[in-house]
């Protein structure tokens, strides 16, 4: 059945080498040397691109946020509920086992898409934000005793931060941070330095910053980790989407992402673990499925994955996540983070020329697709508002990163965030905006 799925979606993902040739291309009319960006995946492959917003063909610049969907995965979700939907692991009716089947066989394929050894490292949650609760109750409540360190950064999602500070309240640890430098990144000398005087138990860190698109030197910082004993987190809720991913050759020790930022359905993750680390965790939530026995006494536990998915789980969305997965590994991710490095040097390039923009974060070549930026005094928020008049959509506020803002001292800034599906016209109509934007409130 998704056999068929598989191949209506390969149908749809056109042979792009032609869009990625044109990245660098010189070809726009009204200027030989601006550079045309083409979309790297079909822009027809997106039914909700052809939106128009406020009588404007919609710019979807906040992919950040939340990724929007290729046919081939609404198409997979549609044809799996029609045909194939009950629940998993509990029926001995034909339904519910190809429903089984096709649930496991995603989790196979997401797996497989951030080369874990094997499934059952692989567990499906709801999002990012519960993959790193999940580890922050079950490994702390194991782990951490009082007196203990966390080293986490100043430029976590609040997603990567409360989780820490709950567990370390709990037991009576001490959380520190990595500062960030005026150039919004890592600053390296003073994690060695928490390193050295806090020996922590655990660091968690984020991928690439949904705040300043910084891409983190994670090989770097996870083996000085692991010289001083410490656990590593990777926050990879904007990495899994933008990059290729390899948990084996990272090294890390756990792995969180979601769905919705990677072309997926929203309400399905994963958290990736260590096979040994997972099985001495406790469980995380009790109910069905995730035990072997239950008595009137206690109970004992599944196998991995499936102690620590407890509960009918989302099928429907695990089986999207799974098409989306196919989607991107037939793009190509070295190709996906190509594209959006290309989209990312001309909009830095396009935005460094309106006067009285401020830009925030590294050069193009040590940052993804992200770009946060304010204008003048203008609140961020209006400014959104006069970009959604022009069918432009992008991000304002904290981004969920109040102790990164605070660090830049900024109350909020506006925010475009590049995918597949983005073009450098969609950049000209996001710039040419902010002119006008700032026509209207006389800067
Ligand atoms: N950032 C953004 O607009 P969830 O909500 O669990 O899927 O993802 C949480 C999360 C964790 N870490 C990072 C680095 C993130 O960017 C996010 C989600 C969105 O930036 C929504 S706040």
């Amino acid at each position: 059945m998704l056999d068929a799925t598989e191949a209506t979606h390969a149908a749809q993902v056109t042979d792009t080498s032609d869009t990625a040739a044109t990245t660098a291309r010189s070809d726009r009319a009204d200027d030989a040397s601006a550079p045309t960006i083409a979309s790297l995946a079909p822009r027809a492959d997106f039914p909700i691109l052809a939106r128009e917003i406020n009588g404007k063909p919609l710019a979807f610049l906040d992919s950040a946020a939340s990724a929007q969907k290729p046919a081939a995965v609404l198409d997979a979700m549609n044809h799996f509920a029609r045909t194939s939907y009950a629940n998993i692991h509990r029926g001995a009716y034909t339904l519910s086992e190809e429903a089984t089947r096709a649930y496991e066989r995603a989790r196979k394929n997401v797996a497989k898409f951030i080369n874990a050894r094997s499934a059952r490292e692989l567990i499906f949650t709801r999002n990012t934000t519960e993959s790193i609760n999940l580890v922050a109750r079950t490994w702390a409540e194991a782990n951490l005793r009082p007196g203990d360190a966390l080293l986490l950064t100043e430029m976590e999602h609040h997603s990567n931060i409360v989780p820490w500070q709950l567990a370390a309240q709990r037991v009576g640890a001490e959380v520190f941070y990595t500062p960030v430098t005026d150039e919004g990144e890592l600053d390296l000398a003073a994690y060695e330095a928490l390193l050295e005087r806090h020996t922590p138990k655990l660091v968690a860190v984020t991928q690439m910053s949904n705040v300043l698109g910084t891409l983190t030197p994670l090989p770097e910082l996870i083996a000085k980790a692991h010289a001083v004993g410490a656990l590593v987190l990777v926050d990879g809720a904007q990495g899994a989407p933008h990059l290729p991913v390899d948990v084996r050759a990272l090294d890390c020790d756990f792995y969180a992402f979601s769905g919705h930022k990677m072309l997926g359905p929203s309400g399905i993750g994963a958290l990736w673990g260590r096979a040994e680390l997972l099985e001495a965790m406790p469980p995380f939530m009790g109910g069905g499925d995730m035990i072997r026995e239950v008595t009137l006494a206690g109970a004992t536990w599944n196998d991995l994955p499936w102690k620590f998915e407890a509960g009918t789980p989302a099928i429907v969305e695990a089986v999207g996540l799974g098409a989306a997965v196919d989607y991107l590994r037939q793009l190509g991710m070295e190709r996906v983070h190509a594209h959006e490095q290309a989209l990312t040097t001309y909009a830095l390039e396009r935005l460094r020329a309106i006067p009285g923009l401020t830009i925030y974060g590294p050069p193009a070549e040590r940052r993804g697709g992200v770009i946060s930026f304010t204008l003048g005094d203008i609140h961020a928020h209006d400014l959104a508002t006069l970009l959604d008049r022009e069918g432009v959509a992008v991000r304002a506020g904290h981004h969920c990163a109040q102790p990164l803002m605070e660090r830049l001292q900024v109350a909020a800034t506006a925010r475009a965030s590049f995918y597949v599906y983005t073009t450098s016209a969609e950049v000209d109509t996001l710039a040419e905006a902010l002119e006008r934007a700032r026509a209207i409130f006389a800067l």
